[in-house]
């Protein structure tokens, strides 16, 4: 794990979670942040002990993109798409591939990568008063961080554009109507819920949350055929799981089920 206080990483009760840490910009990314981030999410994939993610922001936004302090054009053109190569593109490809839920709590402001980065979660709560913004289309750029393939899938190719070309802040609420976002709570209870949740799939069977979600992001590219070969083959994997065989003598015996994850 890295030691920067850009992200805060605490885990209890088998969620780790992460949180932006530059409040004064918003959490806008900086190089520092970025790796702290990823390697919150190496650790994710590589920690046992960790059986989902809670991502948020410290302060009064959740993330405003990247820090454009730390890519003026005054200060020599730069190569963006390096950018995106170096830090983005990994970042979203370690939060899709993690085979454990990510939950994202929305807790304000959303721009430019940083909307898109809660898009890519699994399950992403935002609070009443958060605004998601492509503020890409202001400064000249194009969506990135899966924006541009998360946007037509969620809300249809209308409402993508709509809102990749004006850049104007959509509401949690309205997000969460267009099925962009799971929900939008109360301010003052997103913490309480999303941690909530996140505490109760973490004890859940994790290995077969996690299947859960490879199915369903593989059903983007498959066809029904190779969907249903897929889950299948997903279900034989399942079978054989500790968590089932707990899961099913629960059942049968009345009581709590005591899931590991295996
Ligand atoms: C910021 C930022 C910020 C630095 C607020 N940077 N300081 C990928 C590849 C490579 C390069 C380019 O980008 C990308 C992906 C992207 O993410 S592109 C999109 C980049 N983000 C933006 O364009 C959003 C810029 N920010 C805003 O439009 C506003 O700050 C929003 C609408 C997010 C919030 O507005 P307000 O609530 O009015 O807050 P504010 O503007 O007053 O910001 C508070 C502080 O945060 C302020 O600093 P200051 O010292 O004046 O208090 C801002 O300068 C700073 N800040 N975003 N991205």
């Amino acid at each position: 794990m890295s030691d920067s206080d850009t992200i805060l990483s605490a885990l209890a009760d088998g969620v780790l979670s992460l949180t932006l840490n530059r409040p004064d910009k918003l959490n806008a990314f900086n190089e520092e942040m970025h790796l702290a981030l990823r390697a919150g999410f190496e650790r994710a994939h590589a920690d046992a002990d960790v059986r989902a993610v809670l991502l948020t922001g410290a302060g009064r936004g959740f993330c405003a993109g990247q820090d454009l302090g730390d890519r003026d054009p005054s200060k020599g053109v730069p190569d963006l798409g390096h950018t995106i190569e170096t830090f983005y593109n990994p970042l979203l490809r370690l939060i899709r591939s993690l085979e454990k839920p990510v939950i994202c709590a929305v807790n304000g402001v959303a721009a430019g990568a940083g909307a898109n980065i809660a898009f890519a979660c699994d399950i992403t709560l935002a609070a009443r008063s958060a605004r998601f913004i492509q503020a890409f289309a202001k400064i000249g750029l194009v969506p990135d961080s899966g924006g541009t393939w998360s946007l037509p899938r969620l809300i249809g190719e209308a409402r993508a554009k709509a809102l990749a070309l004006t850049a104007e802040p959509l509401g949690a609420e309205t997000a969460a109507d267009w099925g962009l976002i799971w929900r939008a709570v109360d301010d003052n209870t997103l913490m309480e819920e999303a941690t909530a949740l996140a505490t109760r799939l973490a004890a859940g069977p994790t290995k077969g949350l996690g299947m859960t979600k490879r199915a369903i992001q593989a059903a983007a590219t498959n066809s029904l055929d190779e969907q249903l070969d897929l889950e299948r083959d997903l279900q034989r994997e399942a079978g054989r799981s500790a968590d089932y065989a707990e899961g099913v003598s629960a059942f049968l015996e009345k009581r709590k089920p005591e899931f590991k994850g295996q």
